[in-house]
């Protein structure tokens, strides 16, 4: 079933001469890492092609790579594929109406049905981990600087193989990728960890101000006056949420930031028992069991969920202390 899946991707990069990758706004690593090194080694392959990998550019990933800009030509007889993005709303920089081929590589829970051929695998770590996987299955060629990128992205998503999805084959494709590459893997963290001391200060603020409930659920509300004061802006804050694990007192926890450019309240949840992402649903927001993201409003919104989270880790405790008695 599995091996069907990879030949009818390569059969797609094969048949079209353009070829344009995208994946979800607000990237990450890993978003930005599976799209650049996945043009790489389709131009690899098959050097005649025209490949484009598009998207909003961030400055700090810069490092990752360059990307290009979307034109309308672009769209003419071309072949799309989306990394890392479950949800239409959230591809960056396309119309996907436009295209005349889709192919979806995603490692998230599904949402959206949006492309010809839909790969989700929500037990991979990270796109990044299927873009190797799907370079080591077909005749696809891997290459450094797309190593480079994926190990990058894979590290980002698995916090340096900290979370619960890194499995016995993320370390089985992470060691093929090293062996075959020979990649200077501890050479790429200083891109990746390197920081200003401004974020240490802030992440020090959020750590002073954290409200902690006797469940165990500790939240944040950041204004945008405080992002201002130390010079961060709403995203950042938000990927803060990542900082503040195995915290004794602490069985789940979020952040809440004003983005004032999309007028709205950024929700970045993180859990290590409690499940958050059915939660966050009721808000419209998504992810995984236990890194969660949403969208919000108004601070009454985010009053209800923080009490909805609280009651959550209150159920989970509860349930923990029943199954110990027995
Ligand atoms: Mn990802």
């Amino acid at each position: 079933m599995k091996s069907r899946i990879y030949k009818q991707i390569y059969r797609q990069i094969k048949k079209y001469d353009k070829i344009v990758i995208a994946r979800h706004v607000g990237p990450d690593p890993d978003a930005i890492g599976s799209s650049i090194a996945l043009k790489e080694i389709i131009l690899n392959t098959f050097p005649k092609k025209q490949v484009y990998v598009v998207g909003c550019p961030v400055s700090k990933f810069r490092y990752l790579g360059t990307l290009d800009k979307m034109s309308e030509d672009m769209y003419h007889n071309a072949l799309l594929i989306v990394t890392d993005t479950p949800d239409i709303k959230r591809i960056d920089g396309v119309d996907i109406q436009l295209f005349s081929s889709i192919i979806k590589i995603d490692h998230h829970p599904f949402i959206d049905k949006y492309a010809d051929i839909e790969w989700i695998d929500d037990s991979a770590s990270s796109a990044s981990q299927m873009v190797m996987e799907l370079t080591f299955e077909t005749p696809l060629k891997m290459t450094k600087s797309a190593a480079e990128k994926l190990y990058i992205g894979l590290v980002a998503d698995t916090n340096r193989f900290l979370f619960t999805y890194t499995t016995s084959k993320t370390f089985a494709l992470v060691s093929k990728l090293i062996r075959r590459t020979k990649i200077d893997f501890p050479k790429l963290y200083e891109n990746l960890y390197k920081r200003p001391f401004r974020e240490m200060q802030f992440q020090s603020y959020i750590a002073t101000h954290f409200k902690i409930t006797d469940n165990g659920f500790a939240s944040i509300t950041i204004t945008d006056d405080v992002l201002q004061e130390y010079g961060i802006d709403s995203a950042t804050s938000g990927n803060m949420v990542n900082e503040f694990n195995y915290i004794d007192e602490m069985l789940a926890w979020a952040i809440f930031t004003v983005d004032k450019n999309n007028e709205n309240i950024r929700g970045s949840i993180r859990s290590r028992g409690p499940i958050v992402n059915e939660v966050a649903s009721h808000y419209g927001g998504g992810g995984h069991k236990y890194a969660s993201g949403v969208r919000l409003k108004t601070f009454e919104e985010v009053e209800s969920l923080i009490h909805e989270l609280d009651e959550n880790c209150r159920e989970y405790k509860k349930n923990i202390e029943n199954d110990s008695c027995i």
